[in-house]
């Protein structure tokens, strides 16, 4: 579902329709997926995850957190439009998270523990149980935090063999070599591309320290 070559996922956190396509052709080629939040979906309406659907595979990031049923609804929805995944909380529960599974084919993403420094509140006591849960539920992968690499090492163990994407690189003062390092898959990356004036050299330059760190990993 995704491509596995840059490791890039793209936060496109624009709000305007036109921002957002330009920057998807300009840098396509160096993004495995487009994940599409909030921000975009309610500034340029749902068939913007069609659109972009068309080029990329797009993980919708709704941070899905209801009752099983509403859950199930909105993944329905999310995949109808074209979504590759979806993302969703674990703190509502296994009953809430199997429904996401169910209705996703098990195109899931659990959010084990946020990158933010209030996830250490509340997300980082309970990741380990999240993560583990995710394993339990048939989930494809866990969101953990590039800010805090040693908790991506952590949740790695838990996980096996289950992806993990990794919000917090760029604006958030996490690197993208030292998310990979602790077992990210995949890095999440926003503003740091799409706040530059050139998004396609961002993701190239980040792209480059990327490949730089995967050919030494072959070779050591
Ligand atoms: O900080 P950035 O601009 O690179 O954006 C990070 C994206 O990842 C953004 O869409 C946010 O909603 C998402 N995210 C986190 O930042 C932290 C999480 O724990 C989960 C998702």
């Amino acid at each position: 579902m995704m491509r596995e070559n840059t490791r890039i996922i793209l936060a496109l956190d624009v709000t305007q329709r036109a921002k957002a396509i330009s920057i998807v052709q300009e840098a396509g080629e160096l993004l495995d997926a487009v994940k599409i939040n909030w921000p975009l979906v309610l500034g340029a309406g749902p068939r913007i995850i069609t659109e972009i659907a068309e080029s990329s595979p797009v993980i919708c990031d709704f941070k899905i957190a209801d009752i099983p049923n509403t859950n199930r609804l909105i993944v329905e929805q999310a995949m109808a439009l074209g979504a590759s995944a979806v993302i969703a909380h674990g703190f509502t529960g296994s009953d809430s998270l199997k429904a996401c599974v169910d209705a996703s084919g098990g195109r899931v993403f659990v959010v084990a523990e946020m990158s933010h420094p209030g996830g250490k509140e509340f997300t980082a006591p309970n990741s380990e149980r999240i993560a583990s849960m995710a394993k339990e539920a048939g989930a494809m992968g866990i969101v953990a935090p590039a800010t805090r690499p040693e908790r991506i090492s952590r949740l790695r163990e838990i996980v096996g063999d289950l992806k993990i994407i990794s919000p917090g690189v760029g604006a958030q003062g996490g690197k993208a070599s030292d998310a990979l390092a602790a077992g990210a898959d995949f890095v999440i990356i926003g503003r740091a591309i799409y706040e530059s004036s050139t998004p396609k050299s961002a993701a190239a330059e980040i792209a480059d320290e990327i490949r730089d760190f995967l050919r030494n990993r072959k070779t050591s």
